[in-house]
């Protein structure tokens, strides 16, 4: 089930600022991060009407029962988040795809498809991880075919959650050597995927992450202006984007 990717607004005097985030990557081996992401919660709640975090919440999800130790904390603060009115957004990215319905009851967070349209004052932008973009990085795109197969899902859920930590400890090692070997321009975003996608969705904005390029690319698409906005990741700083009466602000966090 699909829910709206926009909360009516309450009354005109709601507030009306909107928060994106992507790639936390959140991990028990990297407190400091954790830490930050926390507060950076806690400071959203009176002004901000929706937080959307567009994938990679999590350095690894190997399905919603693979919680305990520093994870209740991030669920309890969503959870706090959410109750205090702010709605909550969440896409898949390619490390936590595995977030599921016990997930999103416990935290009140949202799943949405990827890629989905949300309208912001009337403008429909398109949201997605972004990982679908880098269609130059083939090894990866056949990997993602595979794993987001709701056959290949059940049959690695139905493993015992010792097997599947073990399993996804592999898969991070394996990406870290295909990194480390692949020229990063392959890692990149594919232009042509991209004008694609604009195309498609008829939309002259894309907010994605997944690449950890934070910028702000104008560029033109069949004479239009358009904007590819990327979010960065929080390994070695914060990064969100803010929307607000017709502005965008890309912002990092130091730590
Ligand atoms: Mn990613």
């Amino acid at each position: 089930m699909t829910s709206d990717p926009v909360p009516p607004r309450a009354s005109s005097s709601a507030p009306a600022r909107y928060v994106f985030v992507s790639d936390v990557h959140l991990d028990e081996a990297a407190p400091e991060a954790q830490r930050q992401f926390l507060e950076f919660l806690r400071s959203l709640s009176a002004r901000t009407r929706a937080l959307y975090i567009l994938g990679d919440l999590f350095e690894v999800w190997v399905g919603d029962d693979d919680t305990g130790g520093a994870r209740d904390a991030v669920l309890e603060a969503l959870k706090e988040l959410t109750g205090s009115g702010v709605a909550c957004f969440l896409l898949h990215g390619n490390r936590d795809f595995l977030i599921g319905g016990d997930f999103c009851r416990r935290t009140g967070c949202q799943l949405l498809p990827d890629p989905v349209i949300a309208e912001l004052d009337g403008e429909r932008v398109l949201l997605t991880h972004g990982d679908a973009l880098c269609t130059d990085d083939h090894a990866y795109q056949e990997l993602r075919s595979m794993v987001r197969l709701p056959a290949w899902q059940r049959r690695f859920l139905r493993l015992p959650l010792a097997d599947r930590q073990l399993l996804a400890n592999e898969a991070r090692a394996g990406s870290r050597a295909h990194t480390a070997r692949t020229i990063p321009k392959i890692m990149d975003v594919n232009a042509a995927a991209v004008t694609a996608a604009f195309k498609a969705a008829r939309v002259s904005r894309i907010i994605h992450g997944h690449t950890h390029r934070p910028a702000v690319h104008d560029a033109l698409v069949e004479g239009h202006s358009v904007q590819r906005i990327v979010l960065g990741a929080w390994y070695e700083q914060g990064s969100f984007l803010s929307y607000e009466n017709g502005q965008y602000e890309l912002r990092s966090l130091p730590r």
